[in-house]
């Protein structure tokens, strides 16, 4: 009951993240359990599942720049503004980010790189980081997770859309070989049309490079792998999607152990994009992929939280470069508990504060948290503890 009155509390003038000093201010929410995860940078540790499958990506794109070492520490400018989402967009709220403060927060995607990476004049590259989003608790979802970005423009001229048609006619030829099964939709459509200031001609041949690009890369990720039944063809979904800084835009799933999953998002890079970066004569596509995700179908990983632990029953499985089968280790079943509390009248919670303050009380061994009533002032909230 204290914490949860701390909540309300007066907050420290200044935060410790990274080893430098902060000033707080009416945005701040950022957690100690957030604080101790920004060190941690699971997709750079040797053996980590995360670093593994980041690695089977990069080598897909081996003449791509490979990044994974940017600060996760951006500014709501870089987050947000450069990528024209809309000053009302729900994700720039504090029930939604991490603020450090009302100028700094952590990046919700590593899209939040992509004005920077362009502007240094990268024009094929990949980039891997962990990002924080603030959500419901659940075994599918965590406040951290990690994302790799990969992106390719090139000059909006004959030589640019020669270099693409000859990248698509190798990647049909590999395609045609494979055990794939494309569902697609049109490169541009009404409700995901070419942006006014490109050539429809180019923005085909771009869409064009995009999906082939990643078609390949999920048959080098999937294909053949055990769940993607042996001799069935490897099925991929195209759909169409929405992103303030992409347009066309698509989402792509991919049918594994009986289910479609959401793999990533992505489209043609907007002229707005291109021009903050400095490089306005620029065309190309951008991809953002959720590593979790993957990673727990191919390693059989049941639980999100798994990705954090030091156990050694946990870390001891894996090696650098394998895709293994996770042996589950001595896992309780889970108990239940219920929490029910007043709040001082004319003063609200969000679920997601209440979130962040169990996982800073009880760390990850609570499994699941549910808003199970709310009346006139007062919550009731389920725990699932294992
Ligand atoms: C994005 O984050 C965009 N930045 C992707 C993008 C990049 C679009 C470049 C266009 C161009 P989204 O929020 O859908 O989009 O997340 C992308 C992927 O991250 C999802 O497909 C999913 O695989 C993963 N993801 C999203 N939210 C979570 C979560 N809470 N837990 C685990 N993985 C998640
Ligand atoms: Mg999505």
């Amino acid at each position: 009951r204290r914490r949860l009155a701390n909540l309300s509390a007066q907050r420290p003038s200044h935060v410790t993240v990274l080893g430098e000093q902060y000033p707080t201010d009416h945005m701040t929410n950022i957690s100690p359990t957030i604080v101790s995860k920004l060190p941690l940078k699971l997709h750079t540790q040797p053996s980590h599942p995360l670093s593994t499958l980041r690695a089977l990506i990069e080598s897909h794109f081996p003449t791509y720049a490979h990044l994974s070492s940017l600060s996760p520490l951006v500014t709501p400018y870089q987050n947000f503004d450069l990528l024209s989402f809309p000053a009302d967009h729900p994700g720039r709220s504090v029930t939604d980010s991490y603020y450090i403060n009302k100028d700094l927060m952590l990046r919700t995607h590593t899209s939040a790189h992509e004005v920077d990476v362009f502007g240094r004049g990268e024009t094929k590259w990949l980039l891997t980081a962990d990002v924080y989003r603030r959500d419901e608790i659940d075994g599918s979802h965590y406040p951290v997770f990690h994302q790799t970005e990969g992106a390719r423009i090139v000059s909006a001229n004959a030589t640019g859309m020669k270099e693409l048609e000859e990248d698509n006619e190798r990647l049909v030829a590999h395609l045609e070989r494979s055990n794939i099964e494309i569902e697609d939709v049109p490169h541009l459509s009404p409700a995901n049309p070419c942006q006014p200031a490109h050539d429809p001609k180019h923005t085909e041949l771009i869409a064009k490079n995009l999906k082939l690009s990643l078609n390949s890369l999920m048959l080098h990720l999937f294909g053949g792998r055990v769940g993607a039944t042996a001799g069935n063809p490897l099925k991929v979904r195209w759909i169409e999607a929405s992103f303030p800084w992409t347009t066309p835009s698509f989402e792509v799933e991919v049918f594994f152990r009986g289910k479609w999953l959401e793999i990533l998002g992505c489209g043609v890079v907007r002229q707005a994009t291109l021009d903050n970066a400095n490089v306005p004569d620029k065309l190309g596509w951008a991809f953002g992929l959720g590593l979790e995700r993957i990673a727990m179908v191919l390693y059989s990983i049941p639980d999100i939280r798994l990705f954090w632990s030091r156990d050694p029953r946990f870390l001891s499985q894996f090696q650098q470069g394998e895709i293994t089968t996770f042996k589950p280790y001595s896992k309780y079943p889970a108990c239940f508990k219920d929490v029910s509390f007043w709040l001082p009248q004319g003063e609200t919670l969000h679920e997601n504060d209440f979130c962040d303050l169990v996982r800073d009380v009880a760390g990850d061994v609570v499994e699941d948290v549910k808003l199970a009533s709310l009346c006139s002032g007062m919550s009731k909230l389920a725990l699932t503890c294992e």
